[in-house]
């Protein structure tokens, strides 16, 4: 028996697992309680890397999809037949209509994956496209656009520094259940525990009483896209209560005046009405934030991906620069990572160019993912007709599903670098999958620059590649190759050579070798402050009111003074909810994750059920602008009235969808009913918050 090392890299939260093995057979998977950053916490997600290792599904060599007589089959392709095809196909869809009509989405486990981060943007840049997606609209855009706004830079990230704040005030996520976003931040249950053994305060802001709400002081329900209304209204309070305290930052900040004019009209009691949240208890939550020793408010999910989500981002930056909790001990602070990802100042990052059919704003060199299905479909100079798709999944991840199905199915060409033929591969010409999980070697390039404590670490490949398998980088690579039409001989660069040059101009001057050596990562620290110099803008200041966000907020202004009704025709907000044992939409082919009660239902309040005459567990069909869906409602007083809630990434029972455990536990996809029309409109981030649903009892 051999003890294996290493980190899981299926969520953000960095677990140091210990794995026991002899031969290729693992016989156990716990924490490694050494491990400085996760000490000894794992999920149930983490025994299923041992399934993704063993499943029988996953693919190991190139496919090409056969049609005949309206039968889709699969084939398996040599590598070199797959790769020549692909870059002749793309090559000669690029001379007969341009560049643009190559496009390219690069989904999640893209930045888990070092070997993709480091080398498909190479191969994807050579295709000179703008029609570049990623699901970082439909996610955590907010948080990037307002870091470059207000610090300079897209990747200066504030990172919430929960083992030694006294207060934690949590907007739109659900550690306990995702553990963590944008915070790599393993255990938050422990670590929340701590902040209130320590005599601090935990609140929760949320439409549903989570399994975090659960575990805070004090959890309010906020009537979803809200958040906004109770960000101006806190800081409102802290301006009318004389709370701005900037300490050390007083040198280096600038726009409190502009500030303060936009808060001017929002008191608690003028938006207690919008977010549910009475005035008495906002001025209460202001209070205690503002006389905390150090408190820092933190807003995930369920605040970026709606409406105003950017707005919300950029006041709850605003809220801990106001009250000196920004880059102090305890508050919202900056990573130092071992391997630097941020270098230069970039500006000019925003609205280069515009998409085709809606004209929505670039961002970082790639257009929002809620109109991707648009560029696709709509005819005419710059239409996509080939899409390359990495890691990703949309037709279960993007709002409008069943318009991305249909998209990708009207394709000419599509190929997929994925690990299965699921409900977006299906649809792909060539499928080329890489290695994954325990057969490649792994270092988080993105995730330690997020994470509460300056940690790194290595872990080299548990098992071999299968034969005639690829790396990732070789792949990207060896595609980048022949784009170029570079002859001769070709050999891939490995990752560990990146690292290792990386790790040497770094900060803490070490080798690959060192990290090697040391099989457990090495501890660098608590975060510790860093500004002024780690501000990217161009006067080296805080921005507290830039002008795109301050000309923003008369969007969620008029919005307020409306009081929209909510359309009587579909009388309720649907939110979303992430599981444990789930991952988005890929691990559903673990039968041990998904084994036990059926996850994919309606959370609907008892007294909501009640009048519309539906019992627990009926099948209630549920209908939106775009699309209807049928599932269980579950009765749960956890919701508040008037919001429904489903998870999402379920869906699998589409045809020619080659997950076997999946298609058994196939669930709906929620995003057959979200709006690809709803999106936040100052960086065109999905807004899957809110969307506005009938139900109906459809059988007992
Ligand atoms: N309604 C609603 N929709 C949402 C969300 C929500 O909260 N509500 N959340 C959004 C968020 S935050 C995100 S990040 C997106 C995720 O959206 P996507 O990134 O599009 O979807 P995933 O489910 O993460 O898909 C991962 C894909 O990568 C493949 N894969 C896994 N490992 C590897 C690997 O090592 N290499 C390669 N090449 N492929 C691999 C899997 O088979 C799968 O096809 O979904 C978004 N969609
Ligand atoms: N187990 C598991 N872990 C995961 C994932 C997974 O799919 N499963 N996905 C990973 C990914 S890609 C990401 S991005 C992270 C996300 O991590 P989190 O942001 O923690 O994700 P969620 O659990 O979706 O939490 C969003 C919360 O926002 C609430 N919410 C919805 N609308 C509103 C609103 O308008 N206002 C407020 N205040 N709250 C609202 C929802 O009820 C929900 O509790 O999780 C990661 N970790
Ligand atoms: S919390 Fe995330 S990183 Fe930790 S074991 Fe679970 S899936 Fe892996
Ligand atoms: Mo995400």
């Amino acid at each position: 028996m051999t003890t294996h090392f290493r980190t899981c890299n299926l969520c953000e939260a960095m677990c140091g697992l210990k794995i026991e093995v002899t031969d290729q057979t693992i016989h156990s998977i716990t924490g490694d309680v050494h491990d400085p950053l996760s000490r000894g916490h794992i999920c149930p997600k983490a025994i299923g890397l041992k399934d993704i290792y063993q499943d029988p599904n996953r693919l190991k060599t190139p496919m090409r999809r056969i049609v005949k007589d309206g039968v889709t089959s699969w084939e398996s392709i040599s590598w070199e037949t797959a790769f020549t095809e692909i870059v002749d196909k793309l090559k000669s869809i690029q001379t007969q209509y341009g560049n643009n009509a190559v496009g390219v989405y690069q989904g999640n486990p893209s930045i888990h994956n070092w070997g993709t981060s480091l080398n498909s943007g190479n191969f994807f840049r050579l295709l000179k496209t703008k029609n570049m997606f990623s699901a970082t609209s439909t996610d955590q855009l907010p948080h990037h656009f307002v870091s470059w706004q207000m610090f300079g830079h897209p990747m200066v990230l504030p990172i919430p520094d929960i083992d030694r704040t006294d207060f934690w005030l949590i907007l739109g996520g659900n550690p306990i259940a995702s553990n963590g976003s944008m915070m790599s931040a393993p255990d938050v249950a422990h670590r929340l525990q701590a902040i209130r053994q320590r005599g601090g305060k935990v609140v929760v802001i949320d439409p549903r009483r989570t399994e975090t709400a659960a575990k805070a002081t004090t959890h309010f329900f906020i009537r979803p896209n809200a958040d906004v209304y109770l960000l101006l209204a806190l800081i409102h309070t802290v301006f009318a209560e004389n709370g701005v305290k900037l300490g050390k930052n007083n040198a280096f900040t600038e726009g409190i005046d502009t500030l303060k004019a936009c808060v001017a009209d929002f008191s608690p009691e003028s938006v207690a009405e919008i977010t549910g949240i009475s005035s008495e208890a906002i001025r209460g939550l202001a209070q205690d934030f503002m006389a905390a020793k150090t408190a820092v408010c933190y807003g995930r999910v369920g605040v970026s991906t709606q409406g105003f989500g950017t707005l919300s981002q950029w006041l709850i930056n605003a809220l801990n620069v106001l009250t000196g909790n920004l880059d102090v001990v305890g508050g919202a602070m900056f990573t130092a990572p071992a391997f630097e990802i941020v270098h230069a100042r970039k500006s000019g990052l925003f609205n280069r160019w515009q998409s085709r059919v809606r004209g929505l704003p670039e961002f970082m060199s790639e257009l929002p993912v809620a109109t991707m299905a648009d560029e696709m479909l709509t005819g005419g100079e710059g239409q996509i007709r080939a899409l390359i798709t990495s890691c990703g999944n949309p037709v279960l991840s993007v709002p409008n599903g069943q318009k991305m199905d249909t998209a990708l199915e009207n394709l000419d060409f599509m190929v997929s670098i994925d690990i299965y033929i699921n409900e977006s591969s299906r649809h792909a010409h060539i499928i080329l999958p890489p290695a994954t999980g325990l057969e490649i070697g792994h270092y988080d390039l993105t995730f330690h620059v997020l994470a509460i404590r300056n940690t790194a670490k290595y872990s080299p490949p548990l098992f071999p590649k299968a034969e005639g398998a690829k790396y990732d980088w070789e792949i990207f690579q060896q595609l980048a190759h022949l784009f170029k039409g570079e002859t001769g001989d070709f050999k891939p660069m490995p990752p560990e050579a990146v690292l290792d040059h990386g790790l040497k101009k770094g900060r803490y001057n070490i080798d690959f070798q060192q990290l090697r050596d040391a099989p457990h990562g090495i501890d660098f620290g608590a975060l510790t402050p860093c500004l002024p110099e780690r501000l990217f803008t161009e006067d080296k200041k805080i921005q507290l009111a830039p002008a795109l966000l301050v000309q923003d907020l008369e969007r969620a202004r008029a919005f307020w003074l409306q009081h929209q009704e909510v359309a009587t025709q579909y009388p309720f907000a649907l939110i979303g909810r992430r599981h444990l044992r789930d991952n988005n939409s890929w691990m559903h082919n673990s039968a041990r994750l998904v084994r036990g009660r059926n996850r994919c239902t309606l959370l609907i309040h008892p007294e909501d059920a009640h009048l519309l005459n539906i019992d627990n567990q009926q099948i209630v069909s549920v209908t939106s602008r775009v699309g209807n869906v049928s599932l269980p409602a579950e009765w749960s007083t956890d919701m508040m009235r008037g919001v429904v809630c489903m998870p999402h990434g379920y869906g699998h029972g589409r045809a020619n969808v080659q997950l076997d455990v999946a298609r058994q536990h196939a669930g709906v996809s929620v995003n057959d009913l979200t709006d690809e029309q709803m999106i936040d409109s100052l960086t065109g981030n999905a807004a899957f918050s809110n969307v506005f649903v009938r139900i109906q009892l459809e059988r007992g």
